[in-house]
């Protein structure tokens, strides 16, 4: 192999070497910028399905039934929903009114396709119908809060019908 070959071949492995170090840079600059969704907490490999109902616990509903609606007062801060878990009767109207104490988070229940920002030191109000079918829906925290925000998850209790505190026996506001 003569001196000038030798030369070439250098030459080529060199920009061998700097294309796959160019690949590498950029795939993994695709990545980072493609992102992670906070959002979606499958990213977490969290479950969003709802599971069965653990019968040996005994939940009281949440809140008060006012005019026929479950009003809840929801809190939320670092890393947690109050209270937790949230517990509602199948098929009735329920108002979460939201707030965070610290910073801005998001309560979302996927199964049901509701999602709702929870502002900082204001309280507002959120509207959904609970699933006509009991059990436990995961919720997740749907605004990126913190290092531990994939962390952040509560539960949904939904109750079968005609349970303690449905609506028939309510109190007058
Ligand atoms: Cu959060």
């Amino acid at each position: 192999m003569t001196t000038k070959q030798d030369k070439m071949y250098r030459w080529i492995g060199s920009i061998g070497l700097v294309a796959l170090l160019a690949i590498t840079l950029w795939s993994n600059y695709g990545k980072s910028h493609h992102g992670h969704d906070h959002s979606d907490p499958s990213h977490h490999g969290k479950s969003t399905e709802r599971r069965s109902l653990n019968e040996s616990e005994n939940y009281t509903p949440s809140g008060e039934l006012i005019n026929g609606k479950r009003v809840v007062e929801f809190d939320a801060e670092q890393y947690r929903f109050v209270p937790d878990p949230l517990v509602v009767i199948a098929g009735e109207d329920v108002e979460l009114r939201v707030m965070s104490k610290d910073v801005t988070h998001g309560v979302m229940i996927p199964e049901i396709d509701f999602s709702t920002d929870m502002p900082m030191g204001k309280r507002r109000s959120a509207f959904f119908t609970a699933p006509s079918a009991p059990g436990e829906y995961p919720i997740f925290c749907s605004v990126f809060c913190g290092p531990e925000h994939g962390d952040m998850t509560g539960k949904l209790i939904v109750l079968p019908k005609h349970s303690k505190g449905e609506s028939g026996h309510e109190h007058q506001h």
